[in-house]
């Protein structure tokens, strides 16, 4: 079996909750499952979230041994961790970062990622789906 980290940064343990006209309704167990349905046979997801920059770096580091590729929504770390894409450069597999909301259209300081500047690929403004468009991605980059 191979494993997918779907790692989730601060604030979106309240999913759901926190600002639906941004973030919609749905919940991180809405994420999980909709990760598992589209995930191809041989693959398992580990969906993580934390409030805290370092648990992430651990998360990575972590997935340096068990994980064949990360998605990670790393929210407002995205746009100031040093320590986060530095973790994401000591992973060899692929990196799909994704967003829920269309950063581009918000906030200038949210149109800075850090991250991208490893990842393999970008997701920003497709909802949930960007979740399930990502696993879906590593699942054939990874396959065989
Ligand atoms: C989530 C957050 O928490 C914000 O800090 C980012 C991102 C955007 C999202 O769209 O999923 O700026």
């Amino acid at each position: 079996m191979k494993t997918i980290y779907v790692l989730n940064g601060p604030n979106l343990n309240l999913l759901g909750k926190r600002q639906p006209e941004i973030y919609g309704h749905d919940t991180l167990d809405d994420v999980e499952r909709l990760c598992q349905s589209v995930a191809h046979d041989g693959f398992a997801i580990r969906q993580l979230q934390s409030n805290h920059e370092g648990q992430i770096v651990d998360w990575i580091h972590e997935a340096r041994e068990d994980g064949c590729g990360i998605v990670i929504n790393a929210g407002a770390y995205t746009h100031t961790s040093v320590a986060i894409l530095d973790a994401l450069n000591t992973f060899d597999g692929p990196v799909i970062e994704v967003h829920i909301s269309q950063v581009h259209k918000r906030e200038s300081f949210r149109h800075h990622s850090y991250i991208s500047m490893r990842a393999d690929g970008v997701i920003a403004g497709l909802g949930l789906e960007g979740y399930a468009a990502a696993v879906r991605r590593i699942c054939q980059l990874t396959q065989g």
